[in-house]
């Protein structure tokens, strides 16, 4: 059997990957049998199979996985990433509690975070975006606005060093941003897809790109739900970042911070310390 070679997922088809060597050439790999759960990002060796082809055989361990989830599965968005990137738009309207569990799924895989409001160029809309996002702000999340069909550069510091995650609604111009980054990487955008004709407006799996040798850029499909049913109601507590202080300080050690009694966590609510929409959303996702 041939010896296993190394590489790194750039493309991630649900059944195939797309996996790059160090020399920069792509191999289209295979897992075995019916195993799934590789994801854009990944490192790992592989054994030849063909020209070009492999087949998966071990994935190294991963500094960080990002995913959702429901009650019956997990989709991994990412793995490896040191960054995510919550993109929205001035235009269409974002739904808050998308943003809200994208923020929480980050905190609970130690990514670092970053609000993305795109097409400012549509500055009313942007206006009203940008006060719908403000109390992501207070929270201490750095919010950028920009505008992807204008100017990029804004962008760029952010992603020095890093491997940054783009995830958001579809429509929002995720893929637009990649191609402001990279013109050569051709993302698939709305127009794109409407000028082929092929049906479809968004994009369909995760791509990796580099921007430098230590900075690199992943696009993954529009979603429009955030499941974080891998999540305990501890890890949940714990993404909401503003709880921190006040967790290990409530009466009772397995406090649920819902309606017990000496909850440090509600006296911190009752005390303007932590927002009443937080609470609702932390309610909602424990309950
Ligand atoms: N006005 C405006 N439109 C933009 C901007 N960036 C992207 N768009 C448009 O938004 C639509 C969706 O962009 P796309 O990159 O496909 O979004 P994605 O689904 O998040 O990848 C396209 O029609 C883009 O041309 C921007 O900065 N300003
Ligand atoms: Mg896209
Ligand atoms: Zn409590």
């Amino acid at each position: 059997m041939a010896e296993a070679l190394s590489g790194q997922v750039v493309a991630a088809f649900g059944r195939h990957y797309d996996v790059e060597t160090a020399d920069g050439g792509i191999v289209s790999c295979v897992t075995r049998g019916k195993k799934t759960g590789v994801a854009c990002g990944d490192r790992l060796r592989f054994a030849p199979t063909g020209p070009n082809q492999g087949v998966i055989e071990a994935i190294d361990p991963r500094a960080s996985l990002l995913f959702r989830s429901d009650q019956f599965r997990e989709k991994i968005i990412a793995a490896n990433a040191t960054q995510l990137i919550v993109v929205v738009a001035a235009e269409p309207a974002f739904y808050d509690d998308l943003v809200s569990r994208c923020l929480l799924a980050a905190e609970a895989a130690s990514l670092k975070v970053l609000i993305v409001l795109n097409k400012c160029d549509l500055e009313q809309a942007a206006a009203t975006a940008r006060a719908k996002l403000a109390h992501y702000r207070d929270l201490g999340y750095p919010l950028l606005t920009l505008s992807a069909k204008r100017d990029i550069a804004p962008l760029r510091p952010y992603l020095q060093g890093e491997t940054s995650v783009l995830v958001g609604q579809s429509g929002m111009g995720k893929s637009s941003i990649i191609n402001a980054l990279l013109p050569e990487a051709q993302a698939h955008t709305r127009e794109i897809s409407q000028a082929l004709n092929s049906g479809k407006h968004t994009t369909t799996h995760a791509r990796l790109y580099h921007l430098d040798a230590d900075s690199h850029i992943i696009d993954s499909p529009g979603l429009q739900e955030f499941g974080l049913a891998h999540l305990n109601e501890q890890g949940i507590a714990h993404a909401f970042v503003e709880f921190r202080p006040y967790l290990g300080h409530c009466r009772f050690s397995n406090c649920r911070h819902r309606v017990e009694p000496g909850c440090a966590v509600l006296e911190a609510a009752a005390a303007g310390k932590i927002g009443r929409q937080r609470l609702e959303t932390y309610r909602k996702l424990v309950r």
